[in-house]
């Protein structure tokens, strides 16, 4: 059994379905073939792409199909996750700059489609998702971001409150969340700062090395986005980046973890 990790797909539904068929985890018909191997999503469906909606609808039919075989199909909450649900929650609402959700929100990349096409389902799963999660010795979070030692020194409670926070009206919890979930490259920056980041929030949760996406490597690392085939690791092994930056044209790729990391 292997555990495949892909990261932010930013309504790059073509991308996605050719990375599951190249990796054998769906068919033509875009039903899992991959049997009982996992697979995780590392958030960010939504937003800059055709579809955001279409990439959810996916993973969702794939999680039913999945765990049918004794496989098993989950992803972590992402930022834009956050914002399209901030959207439809409190769409016209005005916020503390005096602004309105939605219109913010089509600031950050929303794309109209998919606001339309957003159902409760749609809400109620992206409120079970986890914010960050323990696959062996990694620990899985979607931003490279100091946010989740404020909410909890558990995964669980970090977890709890992620939750907690998704089934308040409290616009103003909801805009300081996503104002420090728009951080990044907190475990790359300032090489010394952010190797110490990293420890902390390892030391916190647990896990010999952390897997995160939200920032695409072309960007960290400034490169071409057709050039990035694989996730980076950084910070002395302790730091795995799995966007690929499909949203900047780059390829994608899927991350496999290996047994014996397991
Ligand atoms: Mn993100």
């Amino acid at each position: 059994m292997s555990t495949f990790i892909i990261g932010d797909l930013h309504g790059y539904h073509e991308q996605y379905i050719h990375l599951l068929r190249e990796t054998g985890l769906c068919d033509s018909e875009t039903n899992w073939s991959g049997g009982h191997h996992h697979l995780w999503l590392i958030g960010d469906f939504f937003d800059r792409g055709v579809s955001g909606i279409k990439c959810v609808d996916i993973t969702m039919k794939l999680q039913e199909q999945a765990v049918l075989e004794g496989g098993c199909v989950q992803s972590l909450l992402g930022n834009h996750e956050l914002m399209i649900l901030c959207a439809y929650r409190f769409k016209n609402e005005v916020n503390s700059e005096g602004r309105q959700v939605v219109d913010r929100w089509r600031h950050w990349g929303g794309i109209e489609q998919d606001l339309e096409e957003f159902t409760p389902q749609h809400a109620n799963w992206i409120e079970t998702l986890p914010a960050m999660a323990r696959v062996g010795q990694a620990l899985l979070l979607h931003a490279d971001a100091m946010l989740y030692i404020n909410f909890g020194t558990t995964i669980e409670m970090v977890n709890t409150a992620f939750r907690e926070l998704m089934a308040s009206r409290e616009l103003h919890q909801w805009e300081m969340t996503l104002t420090a979930f728009s951080e990044h490259m907190a475990f790359s920056e300032l090489e010394i700062t952010g190797k110490h980041r990293a420890s902390q929030v390892l030391n916190l949760y647990g896990g010999e090395f952390l897997i995160h996406g939200h920032t695409p490597i072309p960007y960290a690392r400034r490169v071409d986005p057709l050039s990035v085939t694989e996730a980076w690791i950084y910070g002395d092994g302790t730091c795995v980046n799995i966007d690929g930056g499909i949203y900047m044209g780059g390829p994608g790729f899927v991350y496999e973890l290996h047994d014996s990391i397991i």
